[in-house]
């Protein structure tokens, strides 16, 4: 009866992208390889942001063709956007590997989109169903509320959490309400795995979740601590944020309509530690790296691409610059950034078997120049309070305790205080969990290097201890005055210099 597909008349062209809109697509778009209604869900997914989606869902759509217990159930924390565009395409969405010409692929790997704060009986059931063996997470720094080893109890959403645990709203008050379910059913945990780029992303997330628990029910925190592993990973390919462009761009290739396309660059990386206590998706079939210390990877990633990105996004943006492309094609700031890689990053680096950090170096500075990618700086100046002391604040600790020069190191770090001048004075918003704080902050500076920086290294939850190192202190004036009102002159002139 319900047989629907085959027909003599010509089938109607479905006007938006959907199961049933798949057998029409134009050759040239992939799609899945396999039969997505015999897939099961197997992991849970919290932040289907565009990262996710271009990437670890990407690997999972490969998985599926020989494997369909790894299908995913997609769970926004806050916002129903993703579920409202991906819900009425089944799922469905299209990538788009930007390379010339562009290859298009629609991913079928998300079975379920679910937004939490409407959906929490969908979200609870997910995380106690035992066929669900792993929870992911792409939330960004700022969505696990970290403190230095722990959680932030007095974020609001853990302190709401703490005192409601069966209604979470953090991350942390959803992964551990659902151990506890699974503790309370007798199922096994399941593995938790951290995709966002924090060194040490697993360790940490552990100790905020044992950290949280403990302080609901020390019973569970306990068996959470025994039972479940935390696998550190390391994630890696560069996606610029959806745009016009490239909903009409996929729109002309399918012929159809996709509310929330991504994209990404071709290439992609997955290093995953393994860690996983009861059972696990056959990764490696899909070309993730998993292995049994990743700890190097991570460090390398995050030290040799995210900090030289943040650098280029902020002393870029004062050179009123506008992508990453564009950044490198400006010969004192490309300049600059290689150098600071090569003799600054590299030598904060461990020796690791395989591993060449010039030749890596290489291999990123080719990405950075990838004119097929649009990648807007102010995307990446997002969130500089969170992104600094991952990227760049722990590698100018170790220099500082190794004796080895922070000058350099310490110029994008000026960059990005001026940056901030300049948007507080221009009244333009901030993108930062910090927003309001520094946009004040940026207002009331008078221009004097020692009183602003002094300014800036009051913000504990950013600098921490490092504020107190005189060394530090002195070479941020250094550089906050090199870059001299922030003019794009006085920018070119120091970074030329330095
Ligand atoms: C970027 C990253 O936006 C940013 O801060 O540095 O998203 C970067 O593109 C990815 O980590 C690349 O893997």
């Amino acid at each position: 009866m319900s047989q629907r597909s085959v027909s003599s008349q010509s089938p109607s062209v479905p006007s938006r992208l959907c199961e049933a809109a798949l057998s029409t697509l134009p050759a040239a778009v992939a799609r899945p390889a396999y039969d997505r209604a015999r897939t099961r869900i197997g992991i849970v997914h919290f932040g289907p942001g565009a990262f996710h989606r271009a990437h670890q869902a990407v690997y999972l759509d490969e998985l599926l063709a020989t494997d369909p217990d790894w299908a995913i159930s997609a769970v926004s924390l806050h916002s129903p956007g993703v579920r409202d565009a991906l819900a009425p395409q089944d799922g469905l969405y299209t990538l788009v590997l930007m390379e010339q010409p562009p290859r298009l692929r629609v991913v079928g790997a998300i079975r379920e989109v679910l937004c939490a704060p409407q959906q929490r009986e969908a979200v609870a059931a997910r995380l106690a169903d035992p066929a669900v063996r792993l929870v992911t997470l792409t939330i960004t720094e700022k969505g696990y509320c970290l403190s230095a080893d722990g959680v932030d109890a007095a974020h609001p959403d853990i302190a709401h959490d703490l005192a409601h645990p069966r209604e979470p709203v953090s991350a942390i008050g959803w992964l551990v309400e659902g151990l506890r379910l699974r503790r309370e059913r007798g199922l096994p945990p399941y593995t938790v795995l951290s995709c966002d780029n924090l060194a040490d992303n697993g360790g940490r997330l552990r100790r905020a979740v044992l950290d949280y628990a403990g302080r609901l029910d020390p019973d569970l925190a306990a068996w959470i601590g025994r039972e479940a592993g935390f696998p550190r990973s390391m994630v890696d390919s560069i996606t610029p944020a959806t745009d016009e462009t490239l909903r009409a761009q996929v729109a002309a290739a399918l012929g159809m309509e996709d509310a929330w396309p991504v994209q990404r660059e071709p290439y992609a990386q997955w290093v995953v530690e393994d860690d996983f206590r009861h059972g696990r998706p056959p990764l490696e079939h899909a070309g993730v790296v998993v292995g049994a210390d990743i700890a190097g990877y991570d460090r390398a990633k995050l030290r040799l691409l995210n900090a030289p990105h943040s650098a280029l996004a902020y002393l870029g943006s004062l050179l009123g610059l506008e992508t990453v492309a564009e950044a490198m094609r400006h010969p004192a700031l490309a300049g600059f950034v290689e150098r600071l890689m090569r003799e600054d990053i590299v030598p904060s680096l461990a020796a690791m078997p395989g591993f060449d950090p010039q030749a890596y170096v290489d291999a990123i500075l080719a990405r950075f120049r990838n004119p097929a990618i649009r990648h807007l700086l102010a995307q990446i100046a997002w969130d500089g309070s969170q992104k600094l002391p991952v990227r760049l604040l722990g590698t100018i600790a170790e220099a500082l305790a190794a004796g080895r020069p922070i000058d350099r190191l310490c110029l994008p770090v000026a960059g990005w205080m001026c940056f901030v001048r300049r948007q507080a004075r221009a009244g333009v918003a901030l993108v930062d969990p910090l927003a309001d704080t520094l946009a004040a902050l940026g207002r009331s500076l008078g221009g004097d290097p020692a009183a602003d920086v002094a300014a800036f290294l009051a913000l504990e939850a950013v600098f921490g201890p490092l504020a107190k190192e005189p060394r530090f202190a002195g070479a941020l004036r250094q550089a906050y005055a090199a870059l001299d009102g922030a003019g794009p002159e006085a920018v070119a002139a120091a970074l030329a210099r330095t």
